[in-house]
């Protein structure tokens, strides 16, 4: 049966680096606090580039890499719950950008899982034929929604984008999912809130338009779901965690990727983890570590590794990639 392949995975974030040191004078926090609880050092901040920027970049990059024309481009994703616009959604922005003609083009939003239910969707469209090329892109400015007088959440988050390009593929590509959501405990993580607010009923004083969460109950809830969704696609494929090279988990904090690995009884060193520079960037941080595992030659063909994303929703879900 015809498989999803990914023909090239690229990233970028703002060039702006912000230490830990450098939030210390804005918020009373300092470096030792927030890089023993989380494994941050720093974070890309966008200094004016919006979201679909950052996704054009990307785009272009993917585009060059492999010599593809923007006219071959069937399908844009972007999974983003930072969007320039309600609408147009960024997606259309980036078809728009690179002229990509006849391609049709959605944001997903599914925060920190949104890279994972972005491929997952482009996977069905690409096995039944509907696109021969598919972009698939990740990509947050999450700087603009977060409280920066807030320092339990102001130091967790960063700014980036990484995409992937899919094809039909022969052999390996896709070969399992598995995709959850708990909207009963949705509330435990929230940004932009947009009340209802016209000539008959005013929004509430305390709408808060600002990233807030419950950490204790998120950190609880990742360290409860990611082991057993990692399970399940195992057991789907019939695998067992020896025949993975690496997971590559949503970047929330390294404490939680650490409870799972001990959880899975996998070694830690087969979780990549890239938050020490990037911070959480929610949807952009699984496609920015694929392809800096990329770029270090970490991967290579034949290779089987899960992605994994959890967060806002609640959503989560993992993907099995055979490279
Ligand atoms: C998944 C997770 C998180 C998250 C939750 C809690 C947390 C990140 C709370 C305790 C605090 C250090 C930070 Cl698990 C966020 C998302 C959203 O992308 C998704 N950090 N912390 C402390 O005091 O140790």
């Amino acid at each position: 049966m015809l498989k999803t392949g990914i023909i090239a995975v690229d990233s970028y974030a703002p060039e702006r680096v912000v230490t830990n040191d450098d939030l210390s004078q804005v918020v009373d926090t300092n470096d030792e606090w927030i890089y023993s609880r989380t494994g941050i050092k720093t974070r890309h901040l966008s200094e004016g580039e919006n979201t679909s920027q950052l996704c054009i970049e990307v785009a272009k990059r993917l585009l060059k890499k492999t010599g593809t024309s923007p006219e071959e481009i069937g399908l844009i994703i972007v999974g983003t719950i930072t969007p320039d616009y309600a609408t147009p959604s960024t997606a259309c922005l980036v078809q728009g950008a690179i002229g990509a003609v006849n391609a049709f083009a959605f944001d997903i939003s599914a925060a920190c899982s949104g890279f994972v239910y972005s491929m997952s969707i482009a996977d069905k469209f690409i096995k039944n034929g509907t696109c021969k090329k598919a972009m698939v892109i990740g990509a947050e400015t999450l700087s603009k929604i977060v409280d920066w007088e807030d320092r339990s959440t102001c130091v967790l988050f960063g700014d980036g984008a990484g995409g992937a390009l899919l094809a039909p593929c022969e052999e390996g590509g896709i070969l399992a999912e598995d995709l959850h959501a708990k909207g009963e405990d949705g509330l435990k993580l929230t940004g932009s809130s947009r009340q209802v607010n016209n000539m008959l009923c005013k929004a509430e004083e305390n709408d808060n338009k600002y990233l807030a969460m419950d950490g204790r109950a998120i950190f609880n809830f990742s360290n409860k779901v990611v082991p057993a969704s990692i399970k399940n696609i195992l057991e789907n494929a019939g695998l067992s965690a020896d025949d993975i090279k690496y997971v590559i988990p949503h970047q929330a904090n390294s404490r939680i990727i650490d409870v799972v690995a001990k959880k899975l009884g996998m070694p830690i060193e087969k979780f990549y983890l890239n938050l020490s520079e990037y911070g959480n960037t929610s949807a952009g941080s699984i496609p920015i570590a694929l392809a800096e595992m990329d770029k270090e030659g970490l991967i290579e063909k034949g290779d089987k590794i899960i992605i994994t994303g959890f967060g806002g929703g609640l959503t989560w879900g993992s993907i099995l990639i055979e490279w």
